[in-house]
């Protein structure tokens, strides 16, 4: 056994984990406590890693219209046709589609060969889902697109307010680092401004619930509201910046009365004062912003709103101080740094920056050829998939990312890549609901297999080690494409023969006719701030011994550079910031009587995207194990839903269907969604088929947080839960016939969850049902005709095989015992007596898990607050939730407080009996 350093794959945090190798299995993870992302903190999806690997499920052998070939079938077929469609069609005909799930070496190849070799300007990444914004406000700003803080900045400020940013469930080690500083400076102080109530709200001092899609106009106030009580930092301002009077003149435009701030933003005109007073009064103001910023069909300009109010009191460049746009993607900077957005070339070089195109032509040049670089930036990602529907694009390779689940109106990008002549998938599972559209696919090797370097959100690269072989015939990303452009008659560009060579041109280019004295004086036309020279040259064993490090690395600066702007000269040709005016939008898609309720779409704790690796990993399926639609109380009254009831969401593209969640922390006439469920894991809870089309003209980033829906009641006349043995086939027949059903994995079998029928009909023959679609009969059953409840077993040669009960799922006993029970080798008689029960002790469901990593149930913590603990402490104490990763605190202290008030209620109640 080995312990090896690597990077975590999924969030920006990039915490570094160590890793425990036995031959070709990775049996444990743990923080790696040298790491300055996160000091040996893991949060429950990290700390679930090992289980989520395996060659179950996975990809090992490529495919080429449908028929599985060898690697040199695959890839002359790829680069045949390739070759064919540009010719027949130009070279803009062919496409890629990248993602920030990349490693920086994969994305570098793609880069180079599409735009530099290829010829095409469409190659573009899901980060324009996600980044796309917040890249395009910095550049305005800055003048380059550079997070200016670091992970150090949010421990070190007074004032830390998180604007559409789950941080707690989202990138829970920086949490978690927040929260400690919080205890450590108890004058700290946290605002969390989103309209709904997040678990990140369990560190605020002020939250503000504001109205959907109202930041810009928020922050536009607060610029004036500093303007108006002589907190503007003039001396920065006058020194560092431009655009004042515009910035000013544009957020006078609308009413700046607090009060009228506070009507357009539906909250209180205290609290939002108070907000205002904090902010100004500070200096040391981290503003951490994210999706609830970025995807917004003006999220360039909200993200500018914020940049101008740390600009205009000088909060900025200093410890504790900036606009700190969080990434979500393990590589979203890689793919920033490398050109992956269509708009870019590479190192941080625009089709529009001067002498860009010939510098990378010359630097791309080899003895025998010469690049071609398109002349101007290509389609962003819902312009690619328009221009593959017009036909215009005929050849679409996908890398690492879903476009058939996560893209707005994925009904429509589905139907575009039906129509799409060529599609090739790149992809590590086997199973994704992307896949039925691949001419080629080709197994992509993954996480723990894969080797080369990330970038995290606070600019710090990191190295993801290889420590597995790829299972089968999967290959690494990088090596694929060289071996197509070899095939392309590039081979002479495409030399590499590791990563570290890919890495070393990568850090060459970004030195390449680059200024390297970060002083104004020296910057030339060429100069760009994304500059990782110092990293040039390192051989195998350096790459491999590579240190967690943070651009800019230069000769200057060859232990990296924590923060930006110290200096107050910004990337821009005059080393001043600009502020920008901003006149605040309301949400592109209008709300109507027919589609009356906003729709906001988001993540939860353990699951990660389209749950092609969180969905492997069991108990990361507890916390929230099915599709959900989080709607207010008086929503359900109004649109006649109830807690826990099967309901849909509607609009003209497609529908939802899922089970209802009330909150109170939702806001009336809003429902939150997750993203994460695919076709492969339910049969109608994709939110990316509800939402319209409709982008930021700055940044081509789709509106995913403000789609408009109805709502109403799924009628059905039944529900039932069936667990499978994980050996049998989950025969698609009841996936038909059921008008909701999800799937659910458990350790040893298969959970589905369904509803259907007519609402009164019990005319179902529950046992006739079975036989129709498993292989085992009935052995054990017992049914309640009058209330149409039933429960019944199938046992085989001594084993569990199948478990059904009709009812509602809250009559659910514990699954954990009968998960087991799918492992035994032979059922002894006492169990089979308590089949049916479900249980030894005929519990019922212990409900949902609030901690994964120890596997407590919300009931067992209830019963524990009940019996007496009174804190987050004593629950840990007694049953050690919280005590790992510590991801669920924040439904710990909101339990705490919520039994809190039910003991209080039921006392006041006593009192008034009394
Ligand atoms: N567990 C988990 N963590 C992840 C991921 C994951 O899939 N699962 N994905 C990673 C990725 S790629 C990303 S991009 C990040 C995203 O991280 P976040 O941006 O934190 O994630 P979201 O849940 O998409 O949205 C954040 C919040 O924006 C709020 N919001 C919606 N509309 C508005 C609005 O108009 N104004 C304001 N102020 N807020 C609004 C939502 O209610 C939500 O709470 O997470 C990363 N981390
Ligand atoms: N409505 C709505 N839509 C959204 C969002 C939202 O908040 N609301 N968020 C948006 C955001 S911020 C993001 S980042 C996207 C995420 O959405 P996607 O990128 O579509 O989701 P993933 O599940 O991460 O897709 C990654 C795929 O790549 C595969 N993969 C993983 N590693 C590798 C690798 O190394 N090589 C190869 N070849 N394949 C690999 C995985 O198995 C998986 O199938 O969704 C966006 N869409
Ligand atoms: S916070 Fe969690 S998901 Fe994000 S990098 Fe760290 S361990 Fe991975
Ligand atoms: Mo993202």
């Amino acid at each position: 056994m080995h312990q090896a350093r690597t990077t975590c794959p999924y969030c920006g945090v990039g915490c570094g984990v160590m890793a425990s190798v036995e031959g070709d299995t990775l049996t444990a993870v743990a923080g790696d406590s040298d790491h300055p992302a996160n000091y040996g903190r893991l949060c429950v999806k990290g700390s679930a890693l090992h289980e989520t690997l395996g060659r179950q499920g996975r990809l090992t052998r490529p495919r080429v219209d449908g028929v599985e070939v060898d690697w040199d079938t695959a890839l002359d077929a790829v680069a045949t046709r390739l070759a064919r469609t540009r010719q027949a069609h130009g070279d803009a005909s062919v496409a890629a589609y990248l993602s920030g799930q990349l490693l920086t070496e994969d994305y570098y190849v793609a880069n180079k060969l599409f735009k530099g070799f290829l010829g095409t300007p469409h190659l573009d990444t899901n980060s324009r889902l996600c980044m796309a914004s917040a890249v395009a406000a910095y550049k305005r700003s800055f003048g380059a697109d550079a997070v200016p803080c670091s992970y150090e900045d949010l421990e070190e400020a007074e004032l830390v307010v998180l604007v559409g940013s789950n941080l707690a469930w989202n990138h829970p080690v920086l949490y978690q680092r927040l929260r400690t500083a919080k205890q450590r400076n108890p004058l700290m102080r946290v605002v969390v401004i989103d309209p709904r109530v997040t678990d990140s709200c369990e560190i605020a001092d002020l939250y503000l619930g504001v109205r959907p899609g109202s930041d810009a106009r928020l922050f536009n106030g607060l610029l004036a509201w500093m303007a108006a009580k002589g907190r503007l930092d003039r001396v920065y301002l006058d020194g560092h910046t431009q655009g004042l009077d515009e910035a000013l003149a544009a957020a006078r435009e609308d009413d700046t009365h607090i009060e009228a701030i506070a009507a357009a933003c539906d909250v209180d005109p205290e609290r939002l004062e108070t907000f205002y007073y904090w902010f100004a009064s500070q200096l040391h103001v981290v503003t951490l912003y994210s999706q609830g910023i970025n995807q917004s069909s003006s999220g360039t300009d909200k993200c500018n709103a914020i940049i101008n109010c740390h600009l205009a009191g000088g909060k900025i460049g200093l410890p504790g101080a900036g606009p700190f746009s969080i990434t979500g993607q393990p590589n979203a900077m890689g793919g920033r740094e490398v050109g992956g957005l269509a708009n870019q070339l590479a190192a941080h070089m625009d089709y529009h920056t001067p002498g860009a195109i010939d510098r990378m032509t010359r630097f791309w040049t080899t003895d025998s050829l010469t690049p071609r670089l398109p002349p101007g930036p290509g389609h962003t990602a819902v312009d690619l998939f328009e221009a593959i529907e017009r036909g215009e694009v005929r050849a679409l390779w996908v890398m690492a990312t879903n476009p058939a689940v996560s893209l707005p109106d994925a009904n429509r990008v589905r139907a575009a890549l039906a129509k799409c002549p060529l599609v090739i998938v790149s992809e590590c599972v086997a199973d994704t609901d992307l896949l039925p559209y691949a001419d080629i696919v080709l197994p992509a090797s993954s996480w723990s297999e894969k080797d080369g370097t990330v970038t995290n959100s606070e600019r710090r690269i990191s190295r993801q080690r290889g420590l597995l072989p790829p299972p089968g015939e999967a290959r690494h990303d990088w090596w694929i494409m060289t071996q197509v452009a070899r095939r392309l008659g590039y081979g002479e560009a495409f030399e590499y023969a590791e990563p570290c060579e890919i890495f070393d041109e990568h850090a060459r280019l970004s030195g390449f006719e680059n200024s390297l004295d970060p002083s104004l004086d020296n910057r030339g036309e060429g100069f760009r701030l994304f500059n990782i020279a110092g990293l040039a040259g390192l051989d195998r064993t350096a790459y491999d011994a590579l240190t967690p490090i943070q651009w800019p690395v230069t000769a200057q600066t060859p232990g990296g550079t924590a923060r930006l702007f110290g200096d107050g000269h910004f990337a821009t040709a005059d080393g001043r910031a600009r502020l920008v005016a901003v006149r605040p939008q309301e949400p592109a898609q209008a709300l109507s009587e027919a589609r009356p309720l906003r729709l906001n779409t988001g993540r939860v704790r353990d699951q990660w995207h389209t749950m092609t690796r969180t969905g492997r990993a069991p108990r990361l399926m507890n916390h929230r194990a099915e599709p959900f639609i989080e709607v207010h109380p008086d929503d359900a009254v109004a649109f006649n839903v109830g807690d826990q009831q099967l309901a849909r969401l509607t609009s003209p593209n497609g529908e939802y269907r899922a089970r209802v969640r009330l909150s109170t922390g939702q806001r009336r006439g809003e429902v939150f969604v997750p993203m994460h469920w695919t076709d492969r894991f339910s049969g109608q809870a994709r939110m990316g088929s509800l939402l319209e089309v409709h982008l930021d003209p700055l940044s081509g980033q789709p509106e995913s947080k403000h789609g408009a829906v109805s709502l109403a009641a799924l009628d059905i006349g039944w529900e039932a839960t069936l667990l499978v043995a994980a050996d049998l086939p989950s025969d698609r027949g009841w996936r038909e016939e059921a008008e909701y059903w999800t799937r659910i994995p458990l350790a040893n079998c298969q959970r589905w969850q369904l509803g259907g029928g007519q609402p009164g009909d019990d005319s179902h023959d529950w046992l006739a049902w079975v036989q129709q679609w498993l292989p085992v009969a009935p052995t054990l059953w017992c049914d309640d005709p009058a209330s149409g409840r039933l429960r019944a077993a199938g046992i085989e040669n001594g084993r569990l095989r199948w478990w059904l009960m009709v009812a509602p799922p809250a009559e659910l006993p514990g699954l954990a015992w009968l998960d087991e029970r799918f492992a035994e080798a032979s059922l002894g008689n006492g169990i089979r007596r308590r089949l049916l029960a479900g249980c030894d002790s005929g519990e019922a469901d212990s409900g949902p898990l609030v901690c994964s990593c120890h596997q407590v149930s919300e009931k067992a913590i209830v019963e524990a607050i009940r019996g007496g603990d009174t804190s987050v402490e004593a629950l840990g104490a007694r049953l050690a939730c919280g005590t790992q990763c510590g991801s669920c605190i924040p439904e710990l202290k909101s339990l705490l407080e919520e039994e809190g008030r039910h003991a209080r209620s039921d006392k006041k109640l006593e009192t008034e009996v009394a």
